[in-house]
């Protein structure tokens, strides 16, 4: 049996029916601090569940038997700036439990996700190596390099099968635009369509990595799906997809929608993009487990195009 932590989050929405379809709905149970929506709770099991919580999160593997576990709760970036001790408490205690979880035992395998956040403004920027300087200056990207740090201490020392990967900025329609920086690029396609205008918050040189939210699913089950002896790395692999600053992907979008219009107008988040890599090298994964994205930029724009399309005109 999996658990998902985080569950109604942008990641953990889409990963529970991906789960799903490919374990079956029983054998994947959802877990959050509150409800999902409607495609979530009625395709299988569902427990509200506080990650910091040691005995409700030891409570709801016992109930279920469960073996795997993946935890996607997080604050992320910009809203971890807003609330740095909560942050820091969340992202942190969430992973120890369950790393201690499986140290005694109760769990087999887990996969806990970094970010691109891990790299701060003395990180090489382009192609971004595996193994570089990290002085990340977010709260989320310290908690995230901490995290990564423990998931390859709990492996040395007790065992624990824990895998991870440093997701970059994601590109969903399912779910809205949540306290990431990178959601400019999820926020532009909704302002696209509902007003033909978008004020974005970063400037138009600002590159970041990205990558849409079918080839993350893919690499978050290809990982946890691969051999044990291939992973590695134990603290987090690359991953790195496409990369585009926001005059590109309003260009992109301008070809769908031609009198779509933007201005710039950069806010605190800025600076935490500026922090970033622009783009990244992720011939790791790629060696160790057969990975390789799908999406480009073109693609990307008319899958989330076509879809937010349909969505949002209900
Ligand atoms: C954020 N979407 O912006 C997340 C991600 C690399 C960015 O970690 O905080």
């Amino acid at each position: 049996k999996i658990l998902i932590i985080g569950a109604c989050g942008q990641i953990g929405s889409e990963l529970t029916l991906k789960l799903r379809g490919i374990y079956g709905n029983d054998n994947v149970v959802a877990s959050d601090i509150r409800e999902g929506n409607a495609n979530l709770m009625e395709s299988g099991p569902f427990e509200i569940l506080n990650a910091m919580d040691f005995d409700a999160v030891s409570a709801v593997i016992e109930k279920h038997q469960i073996e795997e576990v993946y935890l996607m709760a997080a604050l992320l970036s910009a809203t971890a700036e807003k609330n740095p001790a909560f942050a820091w408490e969340l992202n942190m205690n969430s992973l120890f439990h369950v790393l201690n979880l499986a140290k005694e035992g109760k769990i087999k395998k887990i996969f806990w996700p970094s970010s691109i956040a891990v790299f701060g403004p003395t990180t090489p920027r382009v192609m971004t190596p595996q193994y570089t300087v990290m002085e990340p200056s977010t709260v989320y990207g310290i908690s995230k390099q901490t995290g990564e740090r423990w998931c390859e201490y709990y492996f040395n020392k007790y065992g624990v099968d824990v895998r991870s990967i440093r997701y970059p900025g994601l590109i969903s329609w399912t779910t809205p635009p949540g306290g990431g920086t990178t959601d400019y690029a999820v926020d532009i396609f909704y302002k696209a369509i509902e007003d033909k205008h978008y004020n974005c918050f970063l400037s138009e040189k600002s590159a970041l990595p990205m990558m849409y939210m079918d080839d993350a699913l893919n690499a978050t089950v290809g990982i946890m799906q691969a051999k044990k002896e291939d992973i590695k790395i134990r603290s987090s692999y690359n991953l790195g997809g496409i990369s585009f600053t926001p005059e590109e992907i309003y260009a992109e979008i301008k070809k769908h929608i031609p009198d779509f219009t933007i201005e710039y107008n950069s806010d605190f988040r800025q600076a935490i993009a500026d922090s970033w890599p622009a783009s990244i090298d992720d011939s790791a994964a790629q060696t160790d487990w057969n990975w390789s994205h799908k999406y480009d930029l073109e693609a990307l724009t008319k899958v989330m195009l076509e879809n937010l399309t349909r969505v949002l005109a209900k």
